[in-house]
C-alpha cells in the first residue's frame, strides 16, 4: 500500500504544529508521483486517504462529553456542505479533489488588528485541543464529534476587537471552480454566519481544524471551519475564509434564505418547532435503524455554560 494510515506514522516522524500539512502535501505529492493511476479519475477514491494525517500537539479539555463518539466513517460520510452538493453523501464524493491549500483567511472590520494571514501563520499562535462535543442538526439528528479545534475567544481576543465590534460574521470560500455546488444557487454564496460578540468569547466555541486527532476532511470543512455545540448544526460554517467584527446582526445564509425557518440565534431548543417539524426529539447517526429517538436537551445540553447569554430574551421570538 503506497499510502500509509496514520496508524502507520512513527511518532519521531511527527515534528511540530507547523509542519504538519506541509508534510501532508509532500504525501500526497509522493503518492501521485508514485502512481500514474491515481491521477486517473477511476482511482479518484483512494486519494483521499493522503489527507488523513494526525495533529501532533493536541491537548485534551475538560469540556469534552463523555457519550461515545461517533464513527469515523458517519462523521465523514453523512454532511451538509451545500457547495458539494444537497445530498447526505455528496460531500464525501464530490468534496475529495478540493484542495485547501494554500488557504488565507481574511480578518476584518471593527478590531485593533486586521488583515490577512497564510492558514498555518492563523492557527499558529493557539493552543491545540481535542474538544469532543454532541452536535445537533435542525434536520432532527444527532452525532458525537471529536474535534481537534482552538478557541475562538482566544482568537476574537487576539484580534482586539473595539466597542464597535457587537458581533463576528463568518464566510466560506467563494468559487465555483472548487465548489461545484455553488454552479447552483441553492443558498446565497458566500455561505454566511455570524454570533454575537459573547457568543464568540464563550469557552464552547472553538474553530475546529481536525476531527478524531487527524486533519479535517474536506467534506467537514476544511482547513478551518466553527463550531457551536449549544446551536443547530447550519451555525457551524466551513471553509472559512473570511472573519469580520462589525457593529449590526450580520446576514446568515440560511436566514436569507428562509427567515421563518431559521433565526440568527438557531440555539437548540426542544420547546420551540421548526414551522414543518417538532424539535422535541432527535435521531443519533449510527445508532442502527431500529433505535428509539433520545429527547434533545435544551441548548443541546450546554445550558449551563451558556443559558445566561440569553437572560431577558424571549427565545420564542429569537429563534
Ligand atoms: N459553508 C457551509 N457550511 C456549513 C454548511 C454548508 O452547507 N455550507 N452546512 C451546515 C449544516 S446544515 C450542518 S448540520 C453542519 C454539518 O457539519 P458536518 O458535516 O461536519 O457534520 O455544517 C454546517 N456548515
Ligand atoms: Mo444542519
Amino acid at each position: 500500500m503506497l499510502i500509509r494510515k496514520p496508524a502507520d506514522i512513527l511518532p519521531s516522524e511527527i515534528t511540530s504544529k507547523e509542519n504538519y500539512l506541509k508534510r501532508r502535501d509532500f504525501m500526497r505529492a509522493g503518492a501521485l508521483a508514485g502512481g500514474a493511476a491515481l491521477a486517473s479519475p477511476a482511482f479518484a477514491a483512494v486519494v483521499p486517504d493522503t489527507s488523513r494525517m494526525m495533529i501532533p500537539g493536541v491537548g485534551k479539555s475538560d469540556l469534552s462529553t463523555d457519550e461515545a463518539p461517533n464513527s469515523y466513517e458517519d462523521i465523514t460520510t453523512y454532511n451538509n456542505y451545500y457547495e458539494f452538493g444537497t445530498g447526505k453523501s455528496d460531500p464525501s464524493r464530490y468534496a475529495q479533489s478540493f484542495e485547501p491549500r494554500p488557504w488565507t483567511i481574511t480578518v476584518e472590520g471593527h478590531a485593533e488588528k486586521t488583515g490577512s494571514f497564510d492558514f498555518d501563520d492563523f492557527i499558529k499562535p493557539f493552543a491545540l485541543e481535542e474538544r469532543i462535543y454532541r452536535m445537533r442538526c435542525v434536520e432532527a439528528w444527532s452525532m458525537v464529534i471529536p474535534w481537534v479545534g482552538i478557541s475562538l475567544a482566544d482568537v476574537v481576543q487576539s484580534f482586539k476587537p473595539t466597542s464597535k465590534a457587537q458581533y463576528v460574521s463568518f464566510e466560506t470560500l467563494d468559487d465555483k471552480s472548487r465548489m461545484p455546488g455553488q454552479r447552483r444557487r441553492v443558498l446565497a454564496w458566500p455561505y454566511r454566519e455570524g454570533l454575537t460578540i459573547a457568543e464568540a468569547m464563550n469557552p464552547l466555541s472553538i474553530l475546529a481544524v481536525g476531527l478524531y486527532g487527524e486533519v479535517l476532511p474536506n467534506q467537514n470543512g476544511a482547513p478551518i471551519r466553527l463550531v457551536v455545540p449549544w446551536k443547530y448544526g447550519f451555525k457551524g460554517i466551513k471553509g472559512i475564509v473570511k472573519i469580520s467584527f462589525v457593529e449590526k446582526q450580520p446576514h446568515t445564509s440560511w436566514n436569507m434564505a428562509a427567515a421563518k425557518e431559521y433565526g440568527f440565534y438557531a440555539n437548540v431548543n426542544p420547546e420551540v418547532s421548526h414551522p414543518r417539524w417538532s424539535q422535541a426529539r432527535e435521531r443519533r447517526i449510527g445508532a442502527g435503524l431500529f433505535a428509539s429517538k433520545q429527547e434533545t436537551l435544551m441548548f443541546n445540553g450546554y445550558g449551563e455554560q451558556v443559558a445566561h447569554l440569553y437572560k431577558g430574551l424571549d427565545l420564542r421570538r429569537n429563534f
